[in-house]
């Protein structure tokens, strides 16, 4: 439990800018501190630079020609009337000798199922790419690329997943299936429901998403004169690309440097795709520099998609609320083309458990290629959707017993002293409280009053109902074990440089590594800049996904920090002519001295310089790589809403929400991601999906169709403190930056449903919009 806060004095912490009001629950430490952002100066006065703002002198504009159809068979492109535009040249998938594209090589993904990057015979998405125009500008590109006549012979469109699932009608014939990956088992045991009193099932569709990076993809590359290539790229793992560029182009990894300036946003979804390979290809092949920035309905329909998710679920135990049995049969969304997002339910899988105690678990998962925009990562990836089924699933069962959803939850959490608890689904949960977080949340909302406001306004009868909605969720960061990269440097006038494998696109990664270094070395935060995205400054690294660059990324800096001083320390005994281990760092000035005298001394721009002069300065710098096994952040969400039941219309009135990432080193940033984390899970909850017709044809290509949120259709959250260290790293940190999405979706869900259930609504679609929430009114009434 996170102790009582106490005020310290920012003398204590030279020279760093804190937030008014600024506390710490470590005295004398940096870390835990509200630390304003190094890195929002420079992004508050428009100096952000992004691979847009790149000069880049002689590049050709790329602008993709994509198919206006879902599935079709290319009779054939003819680009005469566009090459006829001055400067026009247009390259055609005949042309392209690189690819495919995937499938990733995640366990059990389809090998037959790879994208070519560029269409030659059949297009099998509205976006696909069907040729490449290179002028000198935009303006003739999008001119020119209109000019290119494709003729298509179109083919039955497949575009639910249920009906890809029936394999009437194949995206690969050659593969025999529109199967693209199998998780957990096909195996029913016909006594999992034996000894339920009550037995629940129900259906939850997690309905597909756009991500929405403000700022869209965009890629540049240039081969130097040695013939080494540089590609600027908008994405989240650097180096990660280098290896697939090189392994798509079939080129030594050493040829290729990857450079990411700053990204506006990925949420996931910005990893390599087609577009970049292309982008780096064409740049080989023409010998001149190329440029690529997508516009926003290209994003929409190209950047993959996530969720698309569809879960039928059954639930079954004892009359007095204890589950004993929990099925799930999933059926994935892939896309077109199978890349992670036919492999995320094997997350859902691992974690659906969620925060429960539950014997008996069955999974069945089956992801399928449609004729829609692939499914890769979105926020959360793979994790909401089992805490919304499990979620949806407590409260169908709480509801069936009459009991009050909350009382279900406490009879079935993993108590607090079970730590470490290993699941029936096999996830190894490092340390927890959830019954804790559920507590205090429910106090911190005043749960009775509202429950009693409810009654009253229920017993009133008037149009607006008040629902009130609990969410109880743990979640997976760092899921698959990874390593990462730290280094730390000391420069010639004692500040330092901390290089990162982690990849900060708007997570504040320059503030927070910044902190740890400082913590460690002893030096005022402002001392320390972070490095990361260049792959040839940075000597290794995974990049950020699956919130774990704190855990992983902050550790390996802390690590390097910590073989520094020891360095220091062994070049401060050479100095002074004492034993290392008499030399002591007081870490609140800064300064090496020998242990119980306070002079000699040296501080670090003094260590610096003398070990300059000395050419030994190359001695205070350490590498560290460091590898752990996940962590579980968890957390509980409660939601109020008001819904109008003549008009469907649904208002969030609040939004509760504990969300503990274990030890945090900066709780304004942390909080800042769990804000941008409850607005993507109030958005799948209320507002955002992404529809296709009949024909696979996108209808919500804009933000005009697209209901993207702002903020003024969320309230402001209410957040709760608390911190459950992990063991697993020297921090205590765990994951934070998919949190709030995981919480928030399931709360919102759960309390348009609860303000629904007088009259008889068993089920609502999300989004709960307006429309989605009167027509399950007007079903119910029927
Ligand atoms: N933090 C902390 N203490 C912890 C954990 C985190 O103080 N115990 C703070 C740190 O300041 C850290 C930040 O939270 O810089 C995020 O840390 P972490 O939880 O480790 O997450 P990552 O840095 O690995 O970020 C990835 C995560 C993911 S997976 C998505 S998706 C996402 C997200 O972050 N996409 C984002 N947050 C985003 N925020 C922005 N602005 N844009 C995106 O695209």
């Amino acid at each position: 439990m996170h102790p009582e806060p106490r005020l310290e004095s920012s003398a204590a912490l030279p020279g760093c800018s804190l937030q008014p009001g600024t506390v710490s629950s470590r005295p004398l430490s940096i870390l835990g501190n509200r630390v304003l952002r190094k890195e929002d100066p420079r992004f508050l006065r428009g100096e952000g630079r992004y691979v847009e703002n790149l000069p880049l002198e002689g590049a050709l504009t790329v602008t993709f020609v994509r198919s206006l159809l879902a599935h079709a068979r290319i009779g054939g492109v003819d680009t005469a009337a566009a090459e006829a535009l001055p400067n026009v040249q247009v390259i055609t998938g005949a042309d392209v000798d690189a690819g495919p594209f995937g499938p990733p090589p995640f366990p059990g993904l389809n090998p037959a199922m790879g994208r070519p990057l560029v269409a030659t015979d059949v297009v099998r998405f509205v976006g696909d790419i069907v040729a490449i125009v290179l002028s000198e500008g935009r303006a003739t590109g999008v001119d020119a690329a209109e000019l290119v006549a494709v003729d298509y012979d179109p083919l039955p469109p497949v575009v639910s997943p249920q009906d890809a699932a029936k394999d009437e009608v194949l995206l690969y014939p050659e593969a025999g299936t529109n199967l693209a990956c199998r998780s957990g088992s096909p195996e029913h045991d016909e006594k999992l429901f034996d000894g339920c009193d009550v037995v629940v099932s129900g259906t939850l569709v997690s309905q597909r998403m756009a991500p929405c990076p403000l700022e869209p993809r965009s890629a540049a590359a240039e081969v130097g004169a040695d013939g080494r290539i540089t590609a600027w790229l908008s994405t989240q793992t650097p180096h990660q690309d280098r290896m697939v560029l090189a392994g798509t182009l079939g080129l030594d990894p050493a040829q290729i440097r990857v450079v990411a300036p700053d990204v506006g946003g990925g949420f996931g979804a910005k990893m390599l795709n087609a577009e970049e390979v292309l982008i780096v290809w064409l740049a080989r092949r023409l010998g001149r520099p190329m440029r690529w920035t997508e516009t926003r309905s290209e994003s929409m329909v190209a950047l993959p998609h996530g969720r698309a998710q569809h879960v039928d679920y059954t639930i079954g135990g004892t009359r007095d609320g204890k589950v004993l049995a929990y099925r799930l049969d999933v059926l994935q969304d892939s896309g077109a083309y199978p890349v992670l997002g036919a492999f995320l339910p094997n997350l859902t899988a691992l974690m659906a458990s969620g925060v429960y105690a539950i014997p008996r678990i069955e999974f069945e998962g089956r992801s399928v290629v449609t004729n829609t925009t692939p499914i890769s990562a979105f926020r959360g990836a793979g994790r909401p959707e089992a805490s919304q089924a499990i979620e949806r699933a407590l409260d169908a069962f709480a509801a069936e017993l009459g009991m009050d959803p909350a009382e279900v939850r406490r009879r079935n959490f993993i108590p607090a002293d079970a730590f470490p608890h290993a699941t029936v689904t096999h996830a190894a949960y490092d340390s927890g409280d959830y019954e804790g977080a559920l507590e205090l949340v429910l106090r911190s909302v005043g749960y009775d009053d509202l429950r009693a406001e409810q009654r009253q306004r229920r017993q009133e009868g008037g149009s607006k109902q008040l629902g009130i909605g609990i969410s109880s969720y743990v979640e997976i960061t760092n899921g698959i074990d990874e390593t990462e990269f730290g280094e730390v440097e000391i420069m010639a006038d004692g500040s330092a440089v901390v290089r990162t494998g982690s990849f900060s696109h708007g997570q504040g990664h320059e503030t927070t590594f910044a902190m740890i270094a400082a913590e460690q070395l002893g030096l005022p935060v402002e001392k320390v800049t972070v490095h990361k995205g260049d792959t040839d400054e940075v000597a290794r690294g995974t990049g950020t996904y699956g919130s774990k660059s704190t855990q992983i990324g902050g550790t390996a800096a802390r690590l390097a920090a910590d073989e520094v001083v020891e360095r220091a320390k062994q070049l401060v005994a050479d100095y002074f002519e004492a034993s290392p281990a008499d030399i002591a760092l007081d870490r609140a000035v800064g300064r090496f001295r020998v242990v119980d005298a306070p002079e000699p001394a040296l501080s670090w721009p003094e260590l610096a310089a003398r070990a300059a002069a000395d050419e030994r300065l190359g001695e205070l710098k350490a590498t560290q790589d460091f590898k752990s096994a996940p962590t579980f952040p968890f957390g509980a969400h409660v939601a109020v809403v008001e819904v109008d039941v003549e008009t469907g219309q649904v208002e969030l009135l609040r939004l509760a929400a504990v969300d503990d990432a274990g030890t945090l080193i900066n709780p304004l940033i942390a909080e800042g991601q769990v804000h941008g984390g409850i607005a993507t899970g109030v958005a799948q909850a209320l507002y955002e999906q992404v529809v296709y017709d009949e024909d696979g044809t996108p209808l919500t290509s804009t933000f005009v169709g697209y209901a993207f949120p702002s903020a003024a259709d969320l309230p402001s959250w209410e957040a709760v403190e608390m911190e459950t260290p992990t063991p697993t790293n020297a921090l205590g940190a765990k994951g934070i930056g998919e949190s709030g999405t995981i919480g928030a979706t399931p709360a919102v869900h759960n309390a348009v449903m609860d303000a629904l259930a007088p009259y008889g609504v068993r089920h609502v679609d999300m989004p709960a919009n307006g429309e989605n929430v009167w027509r399950a009114i007007q079903e119910a009434k029927k």
